[in-house]
């Protein structure tokens, strides 16, 4: 994801799951801290961070209608576990090594625990005397028997409620500080989203006043099973998903993956994909609920002024984009772009950054909210705290960035569609496959004010190049693979290539490649242009 401030991209919103975002934007961010929150010897800022799971924002999933301004917020990989690694590190997923929501692909591994795990920013924090508090979806094998069972507390943590598993809102069990606590499908006592938000506020009413605090929430809305709390289940009742954009549009010039989706969509998967995105919203009210009861008690116990809250998700969604159903794991914006909402000391209320920010980011912006120095930190991302709050930092956005991702197969057919073949996986509904062994992807995107260019290499035996022009094509209508000039495609190809075995600073300096521009001498150079922290130095080669 990347980071916007937040604010001013969000128009009037018709439901409920809106809101949630709508109320840190509407309360005042006070400035009453100003620079001391951000240095170590005042008593430092608070921070909560709640990310949800699977919240698109392109398809209406933050606010409905979305038509003022655009807001770039990426996540580096559009995958829950892989994502969530990369919240936890600031790094790219090819530096954490977690390449997919199983324990073969590292999540939650023994050998994610032994190394990335043990550089979380949480553990620095801990180490800043912040009290910390964890409740909700950790990462998607936390708490299976090869991953340490419950017994596991990653270092950092003074407060530990974990999911063990993936996204569940009855019938799972948690690791409370090491010990399991069974759950049923009891409203009131077992909800997970509203057990995350109870179970926030009591902490912050036994707190210890005189340190700081930090509370990660991590709600499994509105991601699949989409089981919304009693009061909201009638919620939306007359909405559909969007069916603007590239809605059931064919994905003709794409990956083959993109290709197989019957086109148009069936009647059966319509149905299917309407009734998902209706009780999404519906699982959402209920963060809704988690947003305003937690400003309710920050401000009752004095905290909100000098507490930071940030909003967001693991990865986008789609539902009938380029007639796949419903699921992530694609390049395209839908599945890129996430919700990034911020409110705090030094920041204006009602902006929007417009400079791409990443989930890689959070991690640096949050250790430099505490004081912490980020260029310390292992980490691939880069504080965002000067696009939020210019009056506390100096610094300068990056011009391109990365986007990776392993796609996954089972080993054999899909015994629910025998007509496929092995090398596929999330075949549903209608057999319409959402990932593959060879949906394994690396994308450079550029944006800054001049461009919005995305182009992309799959791993596979076509090695198949998709690149797209966001600035007259922002729905990725059109691959222009074949149509662009050859030496941007050398261009692109050459960032990527850098970008894929990046690591910490070489993350963020940025060497590009201008082939043959003429100079006033009316010669044919090559000029080299490096950035550095948006320093831009030419050299003649
Ligand atoms: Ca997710």
């Amino acid at each position: 994801m990347a980071a916007q401030p937040l604010g001013t991209g969000v128009s009037s919103s018709r439901r409920r799951g809106a809101s949630a975002a709508v109320t840190l934007l509407l309360l005042p961010a006070l400035l009453t801290c100003g620079v001391r929150c951000a240095v170590p010897r005042a008593k430092p800022s608070n921070i909560v961070l709640i990310v949800t799971d699977d919240q698109d924002v392109v398809l209406g999933g933050l606010v409905s209608g979305q038509k003022k301004g655009e807001r770039y917020q990426f996540t580096v990989t559009p995958l829950c576990c892989p994502s969530r690694s990369s919240i936890l590190t600031g790094q790219y997923p090819h530096n954490h090594g977690v390449r997919n929501n199983s324990l073969s692909g590292n999540c939650s591994s023994p050998q994610w625990q032994k190394g990335p795990e043990s550089q979380a920013f949480p553990v620095f924090l801990s180490k800043l005397e912040y009290q910390t508090f964890f409740a909700g979806k950790y990462l998607n094998q936390y708490g299976q028997k090869d991953a340490g069972h419950v017994g596991h507390i990653p270092p950092g943590w003074d407060h530990w409620h974990a999911l063990v598993g993936n996204s569940q809102y009855y019938n799972y069990s948690l690791s409370v500080n090491g010990k399991e606590e069974k759950h049923g499908d009891n409203y009131g006592d077992d909800y997970l989203t509203d057990l995350i938000t109870n179970r926030s506020l009591t902490f912050l009413d036994n707190r210890s006043p005189q340190l700081p605090f930090f509370l990660l929430l991590s709600p499994p809305a509105p991601h699949a099973p989409w089981t919304a709390a009693p009061q909201h289940q009638k919620d939306y009742a007359d909405i559909k998903a969007p069916r603007d954009g590239s809605f059931d549009k064919p994905g003709k010039d794409k990956h083959w993956l993109l290709r197989q989706p019957a086109n148009p969509m069936t009647a059966s998967s319509l149905t299917y994909l309407d009734n998902a995105y209706r009780k999404r919203w519906q699982t959402l009210a209920s963060v809704d609920d988690m947003v305003e009861k937690l400003v309710e008690k920050l401000k009752s116990i004095d905290e909100l002024n000098n507490t930071y809250i940030f909003y967001t998700s693991d990865n986008g969604y789609h539902t009938g984009q380029f007639s796949l159903p419903i699921d992530k794991r694609q390049l395209y914006e839908f599945d890129i772009r996430v919700p990034l909402l911020v409110r705090g000391p030094g920041i204006a209320p009602n902006q929007t950054v417009e400079a791409p920010v990443l989930n890689i980011d959070l991690a640096p912006t949050i250790l430099d909210i505490c004081g912490f120095n980020v260029s310390l930190a292992n980490v691939d991302g880069q504080s965002f705290l000067s696009q939020m709050a210019p009056s506390l930092r100096n610094g300068t956005a990056r011009p391109f960035f990365l986007v990776e991702h392993t796609g996954e197969g089972h080993l054999t057919s899909d015994p629910s569609c025998p007509s496929l073949g092995p090398g596929l996986s999330q075949c549903f509904p209608d057999c319409v496959c959402e990932d593959a062994y060879n949906n394994t992807y690396a994308c450079v995107r550029t944006l800054d004010s001049s461009q919005n260019l995305q182009y992309c290499e799959f791993a596979d035996s076509e090695s198949f190049v998709e690149m797209y022009d966001l600035k007259s094509d922002p729905h990725q209508l059109e691959n222009i693979v074949k149509k662009v000039d050859p030496s941007v495609l050398q261009v692109m190809n050459q960032r990527l290539i850098k970008l894929q075995s990046c690591q910490g600073q070489s993350c963020r300096v940025f060497v590009v490649l201008l082939p043959f521009v003429k100079d006033r001498r009316n010669t044919v150079k090559n000029l080299l242009t490096i950035i550095l922290h948006g320093k831009k130095l030419k050299w003649n080669v």
